[in-house]
């Protein structure tokens, strides 16, 4: 049966009822964090603000920031609240140098994350009829599960093939008749071209709405994506230090991501003076969580570049709208959904006796993203065989694998022939057109 909402009352309630809902689950959150999170304590500490400080939600400005680095300073369970016991789910993402980030859920946490799924899933127009082919990763990463839980709650029937293989993908899509499918945006495009390749067309499949997120994509893909498949194709995003996919969704409308705010609250703030914007203004993206048991954060700084606005929307939906993100402060990369630091690649090289004159190029393929990494070496390096040459490559490409968790084709290059920089390097060329 079509609903317009899967937990109305939240979803269109007034701002009055919003804020002061915020307020009580803020207040009891800094509390259960300041009691069980030592690090969150003694950072409160020092800024001489107890929990009692939280009167208004303008309080908020008082706690502190978190960011990924704290997350690898208490690597694995140091900003965990809840008991061991007590904790259900580990899920974990990419740091800045290799070392995986540790995120944990409770009963209650998963919860909440299948409920906020649901919701995207209902404002895509699914249905305890459909059947969800998740084709997100399954693991540590919070795409596959995610939207497994969300799809399982609402009733409809989950195909959890996870992602790859893609020639599977098509053909039990067709066989299953998969109604919707949750991929990244980059692997939605590329499968629509193997269907086309397939002999199919989108008329021979059952598809029609497709939930995408993960990694950045423009409007322009959108359209391509929606051709392709046959679909309406529905924006998602989250991240998985403040609970994964679903943290804000699209609706019919299409005009940004309602945050689920009895969840989180949303703040955008200027990266630099990391005072708050205005509406319709960019800003880093800063989310506390409200409910979360195992893993709340305090205004943890995603790094994601966005605005959001409080103007009404025409689906009822009261919570507040980002928008896509438009870019980030720092330099991560997201590869085939995958997060990519430069100072991992860096690392790797340097630790296997390269110099750090080494060049990463992005591109966009057929859909899918391309990772190049080309690697100076010196001149003694040079003058090996053919034979050192490639065994060079698999030793640069393996150790790339094991620390990123993809693998990047590895171009070996003359000594001296990356340019040098006089500036800040130029490590990076992304050539792929993710932003609007
Ligand atoms: O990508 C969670 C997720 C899974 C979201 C499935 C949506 C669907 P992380 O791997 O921790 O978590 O990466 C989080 O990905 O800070 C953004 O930079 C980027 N990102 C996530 N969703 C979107 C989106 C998951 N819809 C990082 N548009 C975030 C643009 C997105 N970027």
């Amino acid at each position: 049966m079509e609903r317009k909402y899967w937990q109305e009352e939240m979803e269109t309630a007034s701002r009055e009822t919003l804020d002061k809902l915020q307020l009580e689950r803020l207040q009891k959150s800094v509390k259960r964090t300041y009691e069980n999170v030592p690090m969150y304590r003694e950072r409160m500490d020092a800024a001489g603000v107890k929990p009692e400080d939280i009167k208004t939600l303008d309080d908020i400005r008082k706690l502190p920031f978190t960011c990924k680095q704290d997350l690898r300073d208490t690597y694995p369970y140091g900003m965990f609240a809840a008991p061991m016991k007590d904790v259900v789910r580990i899920h974990a993402s990419s740091g800045t140098t290799g070392k995986q980030i540790v995120v944990g859920y409770t009963k209650n946490d998963l919860e909440a994350w299948d409920n906020i799924v649901a919701r995207q899933l209902i404002a895509a127009g699914l249905t305890d009829e459909d059947k969800v082919q998740v084709a997100y990763g399954y693991g540590l990463f919070t795409g596959g599960l995610g939207l497994h839980g969300g799809a399982s709650l609402l009733g409809s029937t989950v195909i959890p093939i996870s992602s790859g293989n893609t020639a599977r993908q098509v053909a039990l899509m067709k066989d299953l008749e998969a109604t919707a499918l949750a991929c990244t945006p980059s692997y939605a495009l590329f499968l629509a071209e193997s269907i086309a390749e397939a002999g199919l067309k989108p008329e021979d499949l059952k598809l029609r709405a497709g939930i995408f997120g993960a990694e950045p994509w423009t409007e322009g893909m959108r359209k391509q994506i929606e051709a392709g498949l046959g679909i309406k194709a529905y924006d998602i995003y989250g991240l998985t230090e403040v609970m994964g996919p679903g943290v804000a969704y699209e609706c019919s409308e299409q005009k940004g991501m309602h945050v689920n705010e009895d969840h989180f609250i949303i703040e955008i703030l200027d990266p630099d003076t990391l005072e708050p914007v205005p509406d319709g203004c960019q800003g880093e993206i800063v989310f506390t969580s409200l409910t979360k048991e195992a893993f709340p954060v305090m205004r943890y700084r995603t790094r994601d570049i966005g605005s959001v606005t409080h103007e009404p929307c025409a689906c009822g939906r009261t919570f507040v709208r980002m928008s896509k993100p438009q870019g980030r402060t720092d330099d991560m990369l997201i590869i085939r959904g995958v997060n990519v630091f430069p100072s991992q690649i860096e690392e790797v090289l340097i630790k296997l006796g390269y110099t750090p004159n080494y060049q990463i190029v992005v591109d966009r393929v057929n859909n899918l993203d391309t990772f190049e990494v080309k690697v100076e070496l010196s001149e003694s390096m040079f003058e090996g065989s053919v034979g050192d040459l490639s065994r060079r490559e698999r030793e640069i490409g393996e150790g790339m694998r094991s620390t990123l968790g993809i693998s990047p084709k590895i171009t070996l290059v003359n000594p001296h022939s990356i340019e040098r920089s006089i500036g800040k390097a130029k490590r990076v060329i992304d050539n792929r057109k993710l932003h609007d």
